[in-house]
C-alpha cells in the first residue's frame, strides 16, 4: 500500500495554491515598462451589452473537493481533483457518455493536459516532479526522463514542459517527442521560461519568458520548421507583462498590460500581425480555437467568460455569474462545435463546469456585406438582379443546411462576375465581388 508523506502533501498544496493564486493575482505594473510598437490594429469592444452566445451548460465535476485546471479537446476533458484529504488525482472525462476516470498515478498528481487519447500530467515524487503521459486507450504510461519537470502541455506527439532542474530561478522550456522518446530544450538562458502551451498538432509551442517571476515578460514561440526541428523567436518585446500565451498553431493569444491595463492581444504566427482587443477593465486567460478567442473579463468585482469571433469581429457574452468568477478557462472548437471548460467556486469547493455551443455563423453577415458592396456599384438593374438572385438562392440553401447547393450558387455568382468583367462590371468590380464570394465559400467550407 502506498504511503502519502506529509511533505509531499504540503508540496502539493503549495503547488495547487500557487497555481490558483498565480491566475488570480492582480498584475503588478513593471517599473521598466516600455512601449511596444508591434500592434498593427486595435479593435475597441465593450462587454456591456455584448450579445449572449447561446450555450448549453454542462457539469464536468462538482463533487466535494477542488476540481481545477481543466483542459479540453473535442469531447475529452482532463482536470485535477484534490479531495481535501491529501490525495490529488488527474481525471479524464468523456463529455458525451459522462464517463469519468482516474489516471492511475501516485495520488500526488496535478497539472494535466489532454490530446487525443493521451493525458500528460505532473507527478510529485520524493526526488522531484516528473512529467508523465497516460494513454487512456492502451492504459499505458510514458515517463519523460529527468526530474524537476512539471506543468506539461500536450499536442499530438509533442509534450512541452517546464524544466526546473538547471536552476529554480531560471526554469527552461523543453519538449518531449513521444514518437522518438527524445527531450529537446526550447530555451537555454538565465531567464524565467515557463507556462508552455502546445498547439493541438504539436507544431507550435508558446511560453512566457521573463526577466524575473512576473516581471518584464515576453511571449516566445517555437515553430516546427521541418519535422523535429523547432525555430524559436520572440512574439513580443520583453517589457511590461506580455504573458499567459496560448496557441492553436495558427494564432497566438496572450494578455499584455502595455497599454496601462490588461488587454487580450492576438498575433497571426505566419505574418506577425498583432491585434489588440481594447476592452475596459481587466482581461485574463485568453485561449483560441477555430477563430474564436475565449477569455475572462472583470465586470465590477467578478470575472465572466466572453468569446471574440475573429472572423466577424463580434464579441459575445458566455457566462453571467454575478459575484462568482470563472477561472482557468479554455476553449476548443471541434467539427463546428465549441466547448469552454472552466473552474468555478461551487458549493464550498471549486468545481469544473463547461458550456457547449455551435460556432457562430458569419455567412449571413458576409452575404449582407456582399450585397451592400454590389449596391454601391450602381450596376444596370438586369445585372444586379441576376447576381442578387444567385446570392438569395445561396442564402435559402444555407438556411436549409444545404451547403453543396449554396456553394454551387456562389460558384455561379463568381462565374457570372468573371464573364461580365470588363463588360457590365469593371475588372476591379468583378475582382472585388469574386473575392468576397470566395470568402463566403471558404466560410462555408465549399470544396
Ligand atoms: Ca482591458
Ligand atoms: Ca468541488
Amino acid at each position: 500500500m502506498k504511503t502519502k508523506p506529509g511533505i509531499i502533501r504540503t508540496h502539493l498544496r503549495m503547488l495547487s495554491f500557487l497555481f490558483i493564486a498565480m491566475t488570480l493575482i492582480v498584475p503588478l505594473r513593471s517599473q521598466f515598462a516600455a512601449p511596444v510598437a508591434t500592434t498593427e490594429s486595435t479593435i475597441v469592444l465593450q462587454t456591456d451589452g455584448a450579445p449572449v452566445l447561446p450555450t448549453t451548460a454542462e457539469v464536468v465535476s462538482n463533487e466535494l473537493g477542488n476540481q481545477t485546471n481543466p483542459h479540453v479537446q473535442c469531447n475529452s476533458v482532463s482536470y485535477t481533483f484534490d479531495d481535501f484529504q491529501g490525495i490529488s488525482t488527474i481525471h479524464y472525462h468523456d463529455m458525451v457518455t459522462g464517463a469519468d476516470n482516474v489516471v492511475p498515478g501516485n495520488q500526488v498528481d496535478l497539472l494535466s493536459d489532454i490530446s487525443g487519447s493521451r493525458v500528460a500530467y505532473t507527478e510529485v515524487t520524493f526526488t522531484g516532479d516528473t512529467v508523465r503521459i497516460f494513454d487512456t486507450t492502451s492504459q499505458t504510461q510514458t515517463i519523460v526522463p529527468g526530474l524537476k519537470r512539471s506543468n506539461p502541455s500536450i499536442g499530438g506527439n509533442i509534450v512541452a514542459f517546464e524544466d526546473w532542474g538547471i536552476s529554480v530561478n531560471a526554469p527552461q522550456v523543453a519538449i518531449y517527442d513521444l514518437n522518438t522518446g527524445t527531450v529537446t530544450p526550447l530555451s537555454n538562458d538565465s531567464l524565467v521560461n515557463f507556462r508552455p502551451t502546445t498547439s493541438p498538432n504539436g507544431d507550435v509551442v508558446v511560453w512566457d519568458k521573463c526577466q524575473a517571476f512576473g516581471v518584464n515578460c515576453a511571449v516566445y514561440a517555437a515553430v516546427e520548421t521541418t519535422p523535429g526541428v523547432f525555430t524559436t523567436r520572440a512574439l513580443t518585446e520583453m517589457a511590461g507583462r506580455d504573458h499567459l500565451p496560448f496557441t492553436d498553431g495558427v494564432i497566438a493569444v496572450y494578455t499584455s498590460d502595455r497599454s496601462g491595463e490588461n488587454d487580450v492581444y492576438f498575433q497571426t504566427l505566419a505574418t506577425g500581425a498583432e491585434v489588440r482587443l481594447a476592452i475596459p477593465g481587466d482581461q485574463r486567460r485568453p485561449t483560441v480555437s477555430g477563430d474564436l478567442i475565449s477569455f475572462e473579463s472583470r465586470d465590477q468585482n467578478d470575472y465572466d467568460i466572453f468569446v471574440y469571433d475573429i472572423r466577424s469581429e463580434k464579441l459575445y457574452r458566455v457566462t453571467n455569474t454575478p459575484l462568482v468568477s470563472e477561472t482557468l478557462s479554455e476553449i476548443d472548437v471541434c467539427n463546428g462545435a465549441g466547448r469552454i471548460v472552466y473552474s468555478i467556486p461551487g458549493d464550498g469547493s471549486f468545481d469544473v463546469d463547461a458550456v457547449s455551443f455551435q460556432r457562430p455563423s458569419v455567412v449571413d453577415d458576409q452575404i449582407d456585406d456582399l450585397m451592400s458592396l454590389m449596391g454601391s456599384f450602381n450596376l444596370p438593374p438586369g445585372t444586379t438582379n441576376s447576381l442578387i438572385s444567385k446570392l438569395q438562392s445561396a442564402r435559402t440553401a444555407i438556411d436549409s443546411s444545404d451547403t453543396a447547393t449554396a456553394c454551387s450558387y456562389l460558384t455561379a455568382f463568381t462565374n457570372e462576375c468573371a464573364a461580365q468583367s470588363g463588360k457590365k462590371l469593371t475588372t476591379d468590380q468583378a475582382t472585388q465581388l469574386i473575392n468576397s464570394a470566395n470568402t463566403i465559400k471558404t466560410s462555408l467550407g465549399c470544396q
